[in-house]
């Protein structure tokens, strides 16, 4: 028989990487997907209509679309990865964040509840490093004290709490994954990894001139989220419920991003300024095929627009407990690796869309030319 696994937040960019990966261990996967106006699910496409990959609709802030669900599917391992997950969009939207991100925690809980499932369905939470936020220790660990510093810091702690009192006084097996910065070629475009490595493609490729980003000094322990969704389940699959820092021990700047960022996409940059007049500026180009970029363009400017009213700043993980307890290597994939595997993801995307765009305007030529009732 094969395990059943419920996954929230399936299309997401951790959510489709665990779906993968489930998959490949044999799991049957349910996700839970919400309606929108433009039914896009890019991340999870290339899985619908495969053998034991289920979909179905329901929503972190319907209790009841919640039990329904979880009473149908019956799963083995319940992975809640839904959220609100832009830290400064939680200062926009703080009451939805809070609603998404700490209630529906205790709605998955009282599901499993509510269907009896309490002694054989085990629960991943995925909890963050933004709860350490205005740091009390560096680098971060299972025991450093929490500090959360955004309203989507504030949501997860009650979430990473709710599960931690499921599992005292129920004995559940309710586990959180502190899981710091992690990225891909699938990161959401308004994550500061990837809106710079989709920028230093569109530069390079002479179709943006310049980018603005915040807080150049930013400190961030980045890791592959590919590597990541392995912690997810070996968590799950530990002989006792515990909480685990899942990060690379390794830390980077902004600055130091886009610098090996553009510098992949075929631009060295040099940094000249401070706060915000800093700006990142063309000093050499290297092997790119359109003259638009030159030697002194301004490139990387900063804009007050992305500062966030509270800022954290200096995250790095240590994650001893998970490379000795669940055998799990950090160092996968390197820093460097990643930047280049996202900026050569993401030269070929630009090259691509405009590819498509040109099919597009090829065949809505066409079709006006044959009328648009025909
Ligand atoms: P993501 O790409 O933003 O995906 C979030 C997912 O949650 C999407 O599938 C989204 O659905 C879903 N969702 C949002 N609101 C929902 C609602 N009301 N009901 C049902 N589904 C809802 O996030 P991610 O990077 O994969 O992260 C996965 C989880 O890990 C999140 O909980 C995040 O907070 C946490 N986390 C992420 C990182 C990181 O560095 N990536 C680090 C630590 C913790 P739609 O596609 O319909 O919007
Ligand atoms: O910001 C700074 C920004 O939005 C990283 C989520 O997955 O990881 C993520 O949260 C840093 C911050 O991620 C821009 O101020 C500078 O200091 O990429 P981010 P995040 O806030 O760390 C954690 C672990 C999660 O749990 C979250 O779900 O970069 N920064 N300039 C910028 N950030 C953005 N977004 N845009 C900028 O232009």
């Amino acid at each position: 028989m094969s395990k059943i696994a419920l996954i929230t937040g399936v299309t997401g960019q951790d959510g489709s990487y665990l779906s993968e990966f489930l998959l490949g261990k044999g799991y049957e996967v349910h996700g839970i997907i919400r309606r929108s106006s433009v039914d896009y699910r890019e991340r999870i496409a290339h899985l619908e209509g495969t053998p034991h990959f289920h979909l179905h609709y329901a929503d972190m802030s319907d209790s009841m679309s919640l039990v329904k669900l979880v009473g149908k599917v019956q799963p083995d391992e319940i992975y809640n990865l839904a959220a609100q997950s832009h830290v400064q969009v939680s200062f926009d939207a703080p009451e939805f964040t809070a609603d998404v991100d700490a209630v529906g925690v205790l709605r998955i809980l009282e599901a499993v509840r509510t269907n009896h499932l309490e002694k054989t369905c085990r629960i991943y939470q995925a909890s963050t490093s933004e709860l350490y936020g205005k740091v009390e220790e560096v680098p971060q660990s299972e025991t450093t004290p929490f500090h959360p510093y955004s309203p989507y810091a504030v949501a997860k702690l009650y979430g990473y709490w709710i599960i931690k009192e499921y599992r005292e006084a129920y004995n559940m097996f309710c586990c959180s994954g502190i899981l710091f910065n992690h990225e891909s070629e699938r990161r959401g475009e308004t994550f500061v990894t990837r809106k710079i490595t989709l920028a230093a493609a569109r530069i390079a490729q002479g179709k943006q001139k310049c980018l603005y980003l915040g807080n150049l000094d930013s400190l961030r322990d980045w890791g592959y989220a590919k590597d990541y969704v392995e912690c997810m389940w070996l968590i799950l699959q530990h002989k006792t419920p515990e909480d685990f820092v899942i990060a690379t021990g390794v830390q980077h700047s902004v600055r130091e991003f886009a610098t090996l960022a553009f510098k992949h996409a075929g631009i060295e940059l040099r940094w000249e300024g401070e706060g915000i007049e800093e700006k990142g500026i063309v000093e050499r180009v290297n092997g790119l095929t359109n003259e638009r970029v030159k030697v002194g363009d301004v490139v990387v400017a900063v804009s007050p627009d992305f500062y966030r009213p509270t800022d954290v700043v200096n995250l790095l993980g240590d994650p001893s407990k998970a490379k000795r307890e669940l055998g799990w290597n950090p160092q996968t994939t390197s820093f460097e690796q990643l930047v280049e595997l996202m900026v050569a993801h993401d030269m070929k995307k630009v090259a691509a869309d405009d590819a498509a765009a040109e099919i597009r305007k090829v065949n809505l030529a066409e079709f006006l030319e044959k009328g648009i009732d025909k």
